[in-house]
């Protein structure tokens, strides 16, 4: 009976101390499961009435339970200072353990180049413009002042592309240079016309130090009445001091280009001795940056713009120059070998 009474206890005193939450419910089910006013205290109490035959059964299970009582609270009172219910403590995570690395990524040399030479040329109120890279042979060529056997081609190795296309005949080839642009743009608009067309292009070539058979290029163009080879060289000494700094010395000289007329090659003084002479320089003092000109009359008119109207300068740039020379660069293959510890640099 009294046996009964103890189990009883126990059981439902282990289901409420699971479901205490804090120290104050903890000090509550203490003091009423082993407090002095407690059942189990008062029936330790009077183990003394018992009949003798039970008197021993019950004082060993009244202390057997009271003890675990004792080792539950403890333990209980233990996880409460701790903070956490057991089941979460289970659970939890260590945030101050290191965390997995997060990489961050960084723009290709080329691109940061290429921004660069967009934002001074916007600045100068040119408009950035794209076009297709597979380009018939017409705009890279043909418009261009090149009509087949124009030995001025051999200039530019070609990589054709071979096949029949649903228009013709009409050969296709990877453009040489991002001109093909500019005679789209002058095809649909009329002057003024200012513009940059920066991009890619191709040329059949064995690769070394110097050469790829891929690689980017800016070229410009302003069509208008009345520009001068005097805009022309006003346009590129600006573009050269901002791209370059603002101590720069930039030269002019005569060039050929088939598109152009006259056509110039501009340089800087060198970026290492300065002019004096080096070897970055071959003891010239003078490093070519690019070569443009007055755009040529047959140019405009084949792109149905009077050239007794209208005049305008064209130029054009390798892109991976330049970092090559602010960085003291070698071999233009690092550019695109995707060498992680080549890009990580920039
Ligand atoms: C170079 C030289 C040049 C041009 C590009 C051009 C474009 C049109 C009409 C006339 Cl649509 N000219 N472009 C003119 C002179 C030089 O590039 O050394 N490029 C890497």
């Amino acid at each position: 009976m009294v046996l009964n009474q103890i189990e009883e206890l126990a059981s439902r005193a282990f289901d409420e101390l699971g479901k205490v939450t804090n120290s104050r419910e903890l000090e509550a089910w203490r003091v009423h499961y082993l407090g002095r006013k407690s059942n189990l205290t008062q029936i330790l109490r009077s183990l003394a009435t018992l009949p003798l035959g039970e008197r021993c059964g019950v004082g060993a299970r009244a202390n057997e339970v009271k003890e675990a009582f004792e080792a539950s609270l403890a333990e209980k009172k233990k996880s409460l200072e701790q903070g956490l219910p057991l089941s979460l403590q289970r659970e939890s995570l260590d945030v101050t353990l290191p965390g997995q690395q997060v990489l961050l990524g960084r723009l290709h040399p080329t691109t940061q180049i290429l921004d660069e030479i967009c934002d001074i040329f916007s600045g100068m109120g040119f408009q950035v413009v794209e076009g297709p890279e597979a380009e018939w042979e017409y705009y890279n060529f043909e418009a261009l002042n090149m009509p087949v056997d124009h030995p001025a081609r051999d200039m530019f190795a070609t990589l054709w592309i071979d096949f029949e296309t649903e228009a013709g005949d009409r050969p296709m080839l990877l453009r040489t240079h991002t001109s093909p642009v500019q005679i789209r743009v002058m095809e649909k608009s009329h002057p003024p016309i200012r513009v940059i067309a920066p991009g890619r292009v191709y040329r059949y070539e064995a690769t070394d130090a110097t050469h790829e058979w891929m690689f980017y290029q800016v070229e410009g163009l302003a069509v208008d009445k009345n520009i001068t080879l005097a805009d022309l060289k006003g346009t590129l000494f600006e573009f050269a001091r901002r791209l370059f700094g603002g101590g720069r010395k930039v030269r002019f000289r005569c060039d050929y280009f088939p598109f152009v007329e006259p056509g110039v090659e501009v340089a800087i003084d060198c970026l290492v001795c300065g002019g004096a002479g080096c070897r970055l320089c071959g003891n010239s003092g003078w490093i070519e940056i690019l070569g443009a000109g007055m755009v040529h009359p047959e140019v405009l008119r084949r792109v149905d713009i009077d050239p007794e109207v209208y005049s305008g300068f064209a130029f054009g740039m390798g892109v991976e120059r330049i970092p090559m020379l602010r960085y003291g660069i070698d071999d233009i293959r690092l550019f695109y070998s995707n060498d992680l510890r080549f890009l990580r640099q920039f």
